[in-house]
Formats: C-alpha cells, sequence, structure tokens
C-alpha cells in the first residue's frame, strides 16, 4: 500500500476544533480523557511505546484495506484465505448474515471515514470518488434494513461529515460537493418502503430496487424484528434529515422508537428480544443487552446526546434503572424474562454485549463498566478472543469469533474515562492476538473456532469501520488525529456524526414523554452524565481497586448459573435444588421437586428453572457421543503451519484431545476411497493417507490404511464445493461394531479444505501435516527437529507462503509478518471446551452434509441467530469431571412428563400478564 497523502503515522497533523451543542457538549463530556490524574497502578505507556503500537494499527489497517481494495473490491467483502471478494450469489449462502451485503461495495464505504481517523487523507480522497464512481445503489437484492443503515447510510454519512470537515479546512475535498450525502438520501428513500407497517416499526429486509410489496422483490412477508433492528435508526436518519431538511427520516426513525417505548413491558421497564411488526407483541421475551437488542439502548442515549431531546435520555434512563436491576449481575451480563425479570433467560452471554461497559461511560456509571470489562477480558485472555457466546462459568459455548470490535470499542472509552494505562496494556494484547492469530498473507480471518485457532474466510467490513478506529484512538495523542475527535459521535458501527447537527434543522416536534418517569427514584439519574465525582475520581487507584477483586474470576470460577436466586438463600435458608443435583433416589430431593411450582414465586421460579435445565441436560445426554472440533495443520514449506483447516473428528482412532498430536507427510491412497486393500502400501507407510469419503464405511478405510502402515487418516468429502464456512462440524462415525483396533487418528475434512492440501501436493510435492486437537504455535514448529532443514519464514519467504496460501487466487500481494508473533505461544484452551457437532450413523455416511445447514451470526436478524445459540446451549458439554449426567440423571423423561403441566400453567401465566 501506498502511504498515505495526509501524513501517515502519529505527530503529523492539525488539530481544528468544530463547532458543537451546549447539549451535545455536556454530555460529550463524559469522554473527556482523564490521563492526567493517573499516577499509580499500571505503569504509564510512554508515548514512544503509544506511537509504535498507533503504528502498528495503522500498518494492520493497511494490510486490511489493502487486501481488500487489491483482490475484493468491488465486491462487498474480502474472503482473506481464498484472497478474493464475496459476491452474494456465488458463494454458498450463509444464511442471515448475507443480508448485510447488496452488492454496493461494503467494506469501501464502511471503511471510508476510518481512513480520516487514521489521517489517510489522500486515500480517503480516492475512496470517496471510487464510491461515487462505481456504487450501485439500485441493485435487485434484498438487505436487512439495519445493517444497511448503520453500515451503508452511516459509512456515506460518515464519508460526508468529514468531508466537509476537510473540505473546510482547505487543503483536501476541495472538489466535494455533498456528493456522499446525495447518494445517502437516494439510500434513505430506498429504505422508507420498509416503514409501511401499521406499527411503524420497519420491515426487517427490503429489496434495494423492487422495495417490499412488488411481487419481484422476494421480501416482504416477514412478521417479526429484533428490537436492535427496529431501534438502530435514529441516529442515521436524523443526521440525514438534518444535513438535508427532509424531515421524513427523523420522523419515522421516531415513530419507531416511540412504538417500541410503549411496548416495553411496564412491571419491569424491559423489552424483549423480537417484536411482531404488525401486532407490537412481544415474540422472544427474553431480555438482555447483547444480541438483538443492543444498540437499540444504545441509540437512546446516543440520540440525547445527539439530538439534545431529554425524552431520549428520560426513556435511555429507564432502561437503565431495569438492566441494573434485572439484567446486571456484575461482572455479569445476563438475559432475563421481561415479565419475570427475577428470572434468568440463560446460562450464557453473547460477544455483543461487550460494548455495554463503553456505552456505560458515556451514562457515566464506570463501576459496572470496569468490572464487566474486567470480567470479559479475563475471557479473552483464556481463548485469546471473546468467543461468540461463554457461559457464566466462562466456557465456550459458540466458539466462533469473526474479529468484533465490541471489546476494543470498551477499551478505548474506559481509558478516556479512567486514564488508567491498563487499558492501554489491554489494546496492545489485542493488537498481539490480531496478528498472531488472525492475521493471514491477505487480510485477517475471522476465527472459526476460538479454541482449535482455525480460520473461516471472511472479513466482515465492521472490522474496517470500528476496530481499526478504536485501536487507533486508544494510542493517539489529541494531535495525532487532524480533527477533534470529540466534537462527534460514534453511531454503532462507529461512523462520526457531527455533534452541531443537534442545532440543525430542528424541525421535528419531540414528545414529552416526562411525565411517565415519576415513579423512578431521582437517584437513578444520580449516575446521568456528566458526574465528575464518579468519571474522574480523585483516588488514582479507583479502577484498579475495582478490577483487583475480578483478577482470577475466569479461572477460579465454579460452574454458576442464576447467581441472583442462589444469593436470595444466603441468609440461612437452603439453597434451591438444581437439576445437576438432583437424585430421584433422593426422597427429600421428591420433597422439593414436589413444592416447586405449588407454593410461593421462589418456589415457581425454582420449578421452571429445574425444568429448563433437566431440558437441557436430557439433551446432553442423547448428544455426549459429539465430540469437538480438530484441526489440519500443514507445517512443511512454504506454509510453516499459517494454514490450519477446521477437520471433524471420528469417534474411532486415537483421540488427538489426549495424545501428543500426529505429524506426518501426506501421500493419497489407493484406491483413493481406501474400501479394500491399499495397491500403494510402499507410498502410505509412515505417512498420513488422504482417502476419499463414500462407497464404504470410515472405520473400513481406517482399517486398510492402518494395515498399510499409515499412521494417520484424513477423509476429504467427495461433495465436491462442500466447506466448513457453510457446513457443521462433521462427525466420523463408527461402524456399529467393536472398533478399538483402529489406533491410528483419522479426521474429515471438507471439499474446500480437502482441496488446500490436494493443491499443495500438486505444487510441493511433499506436504507435512499435524494433526491434533488445536492449532500448535507456530514458533514451536519450526523449533521441532524435523523442521531443523526447513528455511525459517523471513519475510522475504512469507511472500512464497502467500503465495502457498492463495494457491487458489494466485496473488502475489507482499506481506508484513510480524516477527515477533512468531516467539511466543498461545495460551493453551481449556480441554473441557466443546463445541455442537453434526454427529452421523454410518448409514448416512454418503449424505450432503451441507445441505440445509445455513450458518449465520449474531447480527441482524436475531430469531434464528438466538435459535442457533440456543441449540448451541443443548450440545454443550459440562467441563466438572464429577457431574456425570448420564450417571445422576435417569429417568429423566418421566420427571419432565410430570412437569409438563406445570410448564403449560406456568405459560399461561405469562399470558395473562400480556
Ligand atoms: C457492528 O456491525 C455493529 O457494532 C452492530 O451494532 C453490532 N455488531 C457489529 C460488530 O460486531
Amino acid at each position: 500500500m501506498s502511504e498515505p497523502g495526509g501524513g501517515r503515522g502519529f505527530g503529523s497533523s492539525v488539530p481544528q476544533r468544530a463547532p458543537w451543542s451546549l447539549v451535545a457538549a455536556t454530555a460529550a463530556l463524559c469522554l473527556v480523557s482523564a490521563t492526567s490524574v493517573w499516577t499509580a497502578g499500571a505503569s504509564p505507556m510512554s508515548r514512544e511505546e503509544k506511537q509504535k503500537l498507533g503504528n502498528q494499527v495503522l500498518e494492520m489497517f493497511d494490510h486490511a484495506y489493502g487486501n481488500y481494495m487489491e483482490h475484493a473490491y468491488p465486491a462487498d467483502e474480502l474472503m482473506p484465505l481464498t484472497c478474493r471478494g464475496r459476491v452474494r450469489g456465488q458463494e454458498p449462502s450463509r444464511g442471515d448474515v448475507d443480508d448485510a451485503l447488496g452488492k454496493f461495495s461494503l467494506t469501501l464505504i464502511d471503511s471510508l471515514d476510518t481512513l480520516v481517523v487514521l489521517n489517510k487523507t489522500k486515500e480517503f480522497e480516492d475512496a470517496v470518488r471510487k464510491v461515487l464512481r462505481d456504487v450501485n445503489l439500485d441493485n435487485d437484492v434484498v438487505v436487512s434494513v439495519f445493517e444497511t443503515n448503520i453500515r451503508v447510510l452511516g459509512g456515506l454519512l460518515g464519508g460526508h461529515s468529514l468531508a466537509i470537515m476537510l473540505k473546510e479546512k482547505g487543503e483536501y475535498m476541495q472538489w466535494y460537493n455533498d456528493e456522499l450525502l446525495q447518494m445517502a438520501k437516494q439510500l434513505g428513500y430506498k429504505l422508507l418502503p420498509a416503514f409501511n407497517t401499521t406499527s411503524g416499526l420497519p420491515y426487517p429486509r427490503i429489496n434495494l430496487k423492487f422495495g417490499i410489496r412488488k411481487p419481484e422483490a422476494r421480501t416482504g412477508t416477514e412478521t417479526d424484528t429484533c428490537t436492535a433492528c427496529a431501534g438502530t435508526l435514529i441516529l442515521e436518519f436524523a443526521a440525514l434529515s438534518r444535513f438535508t431538511g427532509a424531515t421524513i427520516f427523523e420522523e419515522y426513525a421516531r415513530k419507531a422508537l416511540d412504538f417500541l417505548w410503549e411496548k416495553r413491558q411496564r412491571s419491569s421497564n424491559l423489552v424483549g428480544v423480537t417484536i411482531n411488526i404488525h401486532t407490537g407483541d412481544w415474540v422472544r421475551k427474553d431480555s438482555g443487552v447483547g444480541a438483538g437488542i443492543d444498540s437499540y439502548y444504545e441509540y437512546l442515549l446516543k440520540a440525547y446526546v445527539l439530538l439534545g431531546d431529554d425524552s431520549f435520555l428520560e426513556r435511555f434512563n429507564t432502561h437503565y434503572d431495569a438492566i441494573m436491576r434485572y439484567i446486571s449481575q456484575p461482572p455479569l451480563l445476563l438475559d432475563v424474562h421481561i415479565h419475570k425479570p427475577m428470572l434468568n433467560a440463560r446460562t450464557w452471554m453473547d460477544a455483543l454485549l461487550a460494548f455495554f461497559p463503553g456505552l456505560q461511560v458515556l451514562k457515566g456509571d464506570i463501576r459496572p463498566a470496569i468490572e464487566t470489562h474486567e470480567m470479559l477480558y479475563q475471557v479473552i485472555k483464556k481463548h485469546n478472543f471473546l468467543p461468540e457466546a461463554f457461559t457464566t462459568d466462562f466456557r465456550v459455548h459458540w466458539a466462533q469469533h469473526p474479529l468484533r470490535p465490541e471489546f476494543a470499542e470498551s477499551t478505548y472509552f474506559l481509558y478516556k474515562a479512567t486514564g488508567d494505562p491498563y487499558y492501554l496494556e489491554v489494546g496492545k494484547t489485542l493488537i498481539e492476538n490480531l496478528n498472531k492469530y488472525a492475521r493471514v498473507p491477505c487480510g485477517f480471518a475471522a476465527m472459526k473456532d476460538v479454541r482449535t485457532g482455525s480460520h473461516e474466510d471472511r472479513m466482515d467490513s465492521f472490522f474496517l469501520a470500528e476496530m481499526f478506529k478504536y485501536l487507533y484512538l486508544l494510542f493517539a495523542d489529541k494531535e495525532d488525529v487532524i480533527f477533534d475527535i470529540e466534537d462527534y459521535i460514534f453511531t454503532t458501527e462507529a461512523h462520526l456524526l457531527p455533534l452541531w447537527l443537534s442545532t440543525t434543522n430542528q424541525r421535528i416536534s419531540k414528545k414529552n414523554t416526562t411525565s411517565e418517569y415519576t415513579e423512578l427514584d431521582d437517584s437513578n439519574f444520580d449516575w446521568t452524565c456528566p458526574n465528575t465525582q464518579i468519571l474522574f475520581p480523585n483516588d488514582p487507584l479507583y479502577a484498579q481497586s475495582i478490577r483487583e477483586p475480578l483478577k482470577n474470576v475466569v479461572d477460579k470460577s465454579c460452574p454458576r448459573g442464576i447467581i441472583r436466586v442462589e444469593e436470595s438463600f444466603r441468609s440461612g435458608a437452603k439453597p434451591p435444588l438444581r437439576a445437576r443435583d438432583f437424585m430421584a433416589t433422593n426422597p427429600e430431593h421428591l420433597e422439593i421437586l414436589k413444592k416447586m411450582g405449588a407454593a410461593s414465586s421462589i418456589d415457581a421460579e425454582d420449578g421452571l428453572r429445574f425444568m429448563q435445565e433437566m431440558i437441557e441436560l436430557s439433551s446432553q445426554q442423547q448428544k455426549e457421543q459429539q465430540l469437538p472440533p480438530r484441526a489440519v495443520q500443514i507445517v512443511s514449506h512454504p506454509f510453516f503451519g499459517r494454514v490450519v483447516l477446521t477437520a471433524g473428528p471420528a469417534q474411532f482412532g486415537l483421540d488427538l484431545s489426549k495424545h501428543k498430536e500426529t505429524r506426518g507427510f501426506v501421500a493419497s491412497s489407493k484406491p483413493y476411497n481406501g474400501c479394500s486393500e491399499l495397491t500403494n502400501p510402499e507410498a502410505v507407510m509412515g505417512k498420513i493417507a488422504l482417502i476419499q469419503r463414500g462407497q464404504c464405511m470410515f472405520a473400513e478405510k481406517a482399517r486398510n490404511i492402518q494395515n498399510a502402515g499409515a499412521i494417520g487418516g484424513i477423509v476429504i468429502d467427495d461433495n465436491e464445493g462442500s466447506s466448513s464456512d457453510t457446513a457443521p462440524l462433521f462427525q466420523m462415525a463408527g461402524d456399529g461394531k467393536d472398533t478399538d483396533d483402529i489406533t491410528i487418528p483419522m479426521l474429515f475434512l471438507f471439499s474446500k479444505e480437502g482441496s488446500i492440501i490436494l493443491d499443495a501436493i500438486r505444487e510441493y510435492e511433499e506436504v507435512e501435516v499435524l494433526l491434533s486437537d488445536k492449532a500448535k504455535d507456530r514458533a514451536a514448529i519450526l523449533k521441532d527437529p524435523e523442521m531443523e532443514n526447513e528455511e525459517p519464514p523471513s519475510s522475504e519467504n512469507d511472500s512464497q507462503n502467500q503465495s502457498a496460501e492463495q494457491i487458489a487466487s494466485g496473488s502475489q500481494e507482499v506481506d508484513l509478518v510480524d516477527q515477533e508473533s512468531l516467539n511466543s505461544h498461545p495460551e493453551s484452551l481449556s480441554p473441557a471446551d466443546t463445541d455442537n457437532a453434526a454427529s452421523i450413523s454410518p448409514s448416512e455416511q454418503n449424505s450432503n452434509p451441507t445441505e440445509n445447514h445455513e450458518t449465520t451470526s449474531l447480527d441482524g436478524e436475531c430469531t434464528d441467530l438466538d435459535n442457533q445459540l440456543q441449540e448451541q446451549s443443548e450440545t454443550e458439554e459440562d467441563s466438572n469431571p464429577n457431574v456425570s449426567w448420564g450417571k445422576k440423571v435417569q429417568p429423566i423423561d418421566s420427571i419432565l412428563a410430570d412437569w409438563n403441566e406445570d410448564i403449560e400453567a406456568f405459560e399461561m401465566m405469562e399470558k395473562d400478564e400480556l
């Protein structure tokens, strides 16, 4: 990548303040840095070190953005493993997550204002020209209204905001004449038909060309949307109205917010995860601060900051009071039921809630922000990244990590509020982990599984929109950014909107809602920003003293579920009976069971929880044969351990989680299907045999290669195009007989991953792999005596590595590898962590695993996502070796049958409340 025209790196900028409103300025005070008060605790970081880290962020951005522009643009996103663009319709569908892709060069638009924050002014100018020249917003494609709003409309508005700022400065963008704003307006009008519902809540999807209702639209039949999807529009829509004078956008977004507010559950003041857009009924009545709701809360507070409308602050404070009362269980944030807010709805948390400490900083409530952030950081230290979901006892619940920025965002805001250099060290760790585990020659790849270190062929646009902004700003001093960041507010996608909008085009009538809040205690608002006493405590050890007690919360945690209920029994009463402890032969337990649901509300809550746990345990029992994923790592020249493929385990053969990994060169077996005695035993002797799936049992293949002297086997899927990106983990079952005779390890690769090995053999002949339960550190691979004759991965060799990894694309970009990252070791992962696995019976061995298995993420449409998480929760094994569900809980079905009546009664109770 070329050097940025605006002067690269730290210390080269021209600070200049833009005008801003009083109201917004008051709220924005919360973000004023307090570095000056910090004199103790973590050692201060030198200016040089901060500059070094800032420059490292710039180099990483260049790597991500440069590869997108070179190998993917004008596609929406880069696929960093195959080094090409992701074009919707040309790749297997990933489900809802693809609804962000509208064939509108998503990553370029999402990156616009990041370029300016990172001082890449000339590149920004080029990027704006490309957007104006190439981007078409009229494609016949169905997109998510939420994602299009936050990423594309937000991206265009953020770009416009900084374009006019630069133009005013007089050096760059002198030719600019509001073209991005015109595009934003065009897009705004395209989204408006989505609001054509009686409730005013938008449809979740829209066809960019045909809107909602037309027969060609292929959308408009949905009945539900997530709360965040309907409640995360006001910043972009109001900005669009205020920039253009067209009030309709702000009106529509306000109407949707008003409706959500009216529909809040009145006794708890919480909102559910999904809502019917026609009737306004809550479809999902669980409530948290993560997936499905997150940015609804964020936008209430930020709408107050940007628009200066008190009603938004009042709403936010009412919800915040409820969140702190029911959902916050420091350091955890646990979903509850909106009608029964004392009942936890889940025993796990999702990664999206990591933004919440940052929002608490904006609110001015620093203590719980520090606590939750510290808990999240410890999970990250254990797994290198925040898994998409993790349990209350900090085990991995959903192992994916799509390079989400929320934790970096909270780290940045906490540093700004406390000035505690500890947060700089946290940022440094994030940078190191990204370079060490996610960096690939063609960008940064999402983690498919944080436990194995395997990658996914995806680099989401939010990685460029958000991650690099927050990391850069974390280490930047005021003069390192060419404008005053405090004159802007960050949208949920970290796009920048100027605070002066609060006094521009204020023609929308405000709803006076103050009277609805009288029941709230005034002390609730003590925390409201700015509260300098809490924000800038005189005691410099403030943040440290809050963090300290939580230092070992992850490592020392015991499985914990419904903490609050247990706490209520601290006063001497007996703790509630938990499903894990239940024994059908224990008369005391049976007595407790009888009481549950009958007498007090606490008994009823215990009963419901007990039933939920029983259902989960029953499901665990059924699936206890499931195994976690494995890794195939290519270790020979020129890969040197950089390519890690997600592999399916076998229910027979050597268990790689218990034994040392198996390492060897690969050789194709003859016959390739491995279904009869091999005709080339000399070729596979002492090697890892490659066998094609199909025509006989997996166990039979294993026996044939083992008899020929192979030390391991990799079965490659015969379904062309199958990939671990789009299919669930595949597990090879035995043949229904005793398989103890099979002693070698066997792993399964889908066709896409298998072809990477087959292509490598064609190119390099000698290909050595490592079969293991998780990827091995590259430094350790290189130190291995077997590698002594191999070339070390110098930067010169890295370009070879890259070409090896990019066999599919043939790209030749020069890769800058962080050599330091090769010298440190990844932290070990808990062997107890498991993931879901799709087990197949021997008779199903030729079925197509890619069928009906679309995957999705936590963003956007929420119903399916949470269902997916729920399913994953059912497959999770427990890490506690003392708990053997199979032994203790025998007659689950019969117990559950007895409880059916109570479940129905409980459901009736809920309906009545509605
Ligand atoms: C981003 O697109 C936004 O931050 C959104 O609000 C939630 N998630 C993603 C990043 O994880």
